[in-house]
C-alpha cells in the first residue's frame, strides 16, 4: 500500500512536468471521489492497527503534495498564458503607421499662391472685395459708362439693374483708392464672372489677379520693371517681356504684355504656337478719370495697373490645352500637379 501511494506521488510528479497538462482532469483522476488516492484510502480497513496510522499519515502527505503541486502548476500555467497573451498583443510603437491620404492643392491655387509670393516680395498687399458688385464700381468708376462698347466684351450676370457679378477685380482696387491715400501697392486676386459660353478657353467664372500701384512719379518704366521681374520669377530668369499697344478704358496708355516662350525660349513651338511669344496680361497707366473718380488728384499722383487670368497662366505654365480640366476635379488629372 505504501508502494502504491509512493507510485501515485511519482506519477503525479511526472504528469505535472508537461507544461500543458489539464490540471482539473488530473485533480479528478487522483483526488476525486472515484480517484486513485481515494480508492487506496478505501482499502485501509484491511490494514493492521499499527500500520493504519502510518499509512494514513502517508496518504495525507501524498494528498497534500498533490494539492500543493497542482496549485503551483496552476500558477505557472497562468503566468505562461499571460506571457503568451502579452506577446500576441505587443504593440510595436516603432512600426510605420498607416499613411493618411491627404488631398493636394489645386493647380489654380498653387499658381495663385505663387503669384502672391512674388508680389508680396515686391511689397504689395493682398486685398479682397465683393463678388457681387455695384455697376458703379465694376464699370462707371473705371471709365466705362452705360452703353460703352467695353460692356459688350465684359458682359456679365445682373442681379438687378445696378447690381451684378463683377467681371474683373478692378472694383476692389477702386474701393482701395477711395479708402486709402497713396502710396498704394496692392494686388486683388479672386473670382470674376462673364456671360461667356463654356469652351476650351472660356468659362462664365474664372480667376483674375490684378495689381495697382499709385504714388507720386509712377511711370511706365515702373510698370515694365515690375512685370519683368514678375515674369522672370514666374517663368524663369531668362524670360523677356514685350509690350504691344492696346486699348482699355481704365488705362492710358494701355498695352497687352507677352512673355518670351518659356518652352522654346522664343524659337517657336507647340506651346507658343510658333510665335515665340505668349500673351499673359493687360496693363497700363491708370486713366486720370479713374484716379479722380476715386478722389485721387491726377495732377499730383500717377499709377499703373495690370490684370491677368490665373487660368490662362496656369494653362501656359503646365501646357494644358483645355480650361475645363481645371473645373472637373478629376483626381487623375489633379494628381499630376
Ligand atoms: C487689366 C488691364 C489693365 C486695371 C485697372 C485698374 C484700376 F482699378 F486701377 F483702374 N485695375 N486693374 C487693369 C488695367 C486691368 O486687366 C486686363
Amino acid at each position: 500500500m505504501r508502494e502504491k501511494l509512493e507510485n501515485i506521488r511519482k506519477e503525479v510528479e511526472t504528469l505535472l512536468q508537461q507544461s500543458d497538462v489539464n490540471l482539473e482532469e488530473l485533480r479528478i483522476r487522483y483526488l476525486g471521489k472515484k480517484g486513485e488516492l481515494t480508492s487506496v484510502l478505501r482499502g485501509m480497513g484491511a490494514l493492521s492497527a499499527e500500520e493504519r496510522p502510518i499509512v494514513g499519515q502517508l496518504a495525507n502527505d501524498v494528498r497534500f503534495f498533490i494539492e500543493n503541486a497542482i496549485a503551483v502548476k496552476a500558477e505557472e500555467q497562468k503566468k505562461e498564458q499571460m506571457k503568451m497573451k502579452f506577446m500576441k498583443e505587443k504593440l510595436d510603437v516603432t512600426a510605420p503607421g498607416n499613411a493618411v491620404k491627404v488631398g493636394k492643392r489645386h493647380p489654380l491655387a498653387k499658381v495663385e499662391m505663387e503669384m502672391w509670393d512674388i508680389f508680396l516680395g515686391m511689397g504689395f498687399d493682398i486685398i479682397e472685395g465683393p463678388e457681387v458688385e455695384y455697376d458703379y464700381y465694376n464699370f462707371q468708376a473705371l471709365n466705362i459708362p452705360e452703353n460703352h462698347p467695353a460692356r459688350d466684351t465684359q458682359d456679365t450676370f445682373y442681379i438687378t439693374n445696378n447690381i451684378l457679378l463683377r467681371s474683373q477685380t478692378s472694383p476692389v482696387q477702386v474701393r482701395a483708392m477711395e479708402k486709402q491715400k497713396p502710396p498704394i501697392r496692392v494686388i486683388s486676386p479672386g473670382r470674376v464672372y462673364r456671360s461667356d459660353a463654356v469652351d476650351a478657353t472660356h468659362s462664365p467664372m474664372f480667376h483674375q489677379l490684378e495689381g495697382l500701384v499709385v504714388d507720386k512719379g509712377i511711370t511706365m518704366g515702373d510698370l515694365k520693371g515690375t512685370l519683368e521681374l514678375f515674369a522672370q520669377k514666374m517663368f524663369g530668369p531668362e524670360t523677356k517681356i514685350r509690350f504691344r499697344p492696346h486699348h482699355f478704358p481704365f488705362t492710358e496708355p494701355s498695352a497687352e504684355v507677352d512673355v518670351s516662350c518659356f518652352v522654346c525660349g522664343g524659337k517657336g513651338c507647340r506651346v507658343c504656337k510658333g510665335e515665340g511669344w505668349i500673351e499673359i496680361l493687360g496693363a497700363g497707366m491708370v486713366h486720370p478719370y479713374v484716379l479722380s473718380n476715386c478722389g485721387i488728384d491726377p495732377e499730383v499722383y500717377s499709377g499703373f495697373a495690370f490684370g491677368m487670368g490665373i487660368e490662362r497662366i496656369t494653362m501656359c505654365k503646365y501646357g494644358m490645352d483645355d480650361m475645363r480640366l481645371l473645373y472637373e476635379n478629376d483626381v487623375r488629372f489633379l494628381n499630376q500637379f
